[in-house]
């Protein structure tokens, strides 16, 4: 009956000053760090972009919905967790969309344990998880419902998360609530 945490895209590209900047997304790095300090989660796991060459995921006309410009090639800084994240301890990260769109970090593997998220979750004898990061409208959003379609007990800690568009907020808590998330907090 283990719970985890799962930390969702807190990369330097996510955040202001990268290349696809989401507003709020230093002060929940901060915030999850904070948390992930205080809290007593048995399993603290990351999610990471990871860009190789993603195909239509990456244009120079984004539409912002499907199309993005670059961001979290892997090997770059911009790929990195946040700093403010340094101190967390994360028993493993998964990386994801190297040669595709993948926003829901259920699509990672960790490459050095050769697992994928929901598989190790299991191992770990989880059955709760509790879900923050970036963005709220893609990244948390896709992980939350995949946590919960994999049966796993599942809330967004949603004063964790920042929007690409805080306007695709209430459709995005009308969708998790659909699907049997739990949303605590009001989003930043
Ligand atoms: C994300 C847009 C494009 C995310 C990833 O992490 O939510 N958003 N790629």
């Amino acid at each position: 009956m283990a719970r985890a945490l799962i930390v969702v895209d807190v990369q330097n590209d996510f955040c202001e000053g990268g290349s696809l900047a989401v507003e709020g997304g230093i002060a929940v790095a901060s915030a999850i760090a904070a948390y992930a300090a205080a809290s007593d989660h048995d399993v603290v796991v990351a999610t990471r972009d990871h860009h190789i060459d993603p195909g239509s995921h990456f244009s120079e006309d984004p539409d912002f919905v499907d199309s993005w410009p670059v961001h979290c090639v892997a090997g770059t800084p911009g790929a990195e967790l946040r700093a403010e994240l340094s101190g967390t301890r994360f028993d493993a990260v998964f990386d994801k969309g190297e040669f595709a769109a993948a926003y829901s970090g259920f699509e990672g593997r960790d490459h050095a344990r050769g697992v994928g998220l929901a598989d190790f979750l299991r191992d770990e004898g989880v059955t709760s998880v509790d879900v923050c990061g970036i963005a709220t409208d893609y990244c948390v959003r896709a992980t939350a419902l995949d946590a919960a379609g994999a049966g796993f007990a599942t809330t967004v800690l949603a004063d964790l998360t920042a929007a690409v568009a805080p306007s695709n907020t209430a459709r995005v808590v009308a969708e998790w609530e659909a699907a049997g998330v739990a949303v605590s907090g009001a989003p930043m």
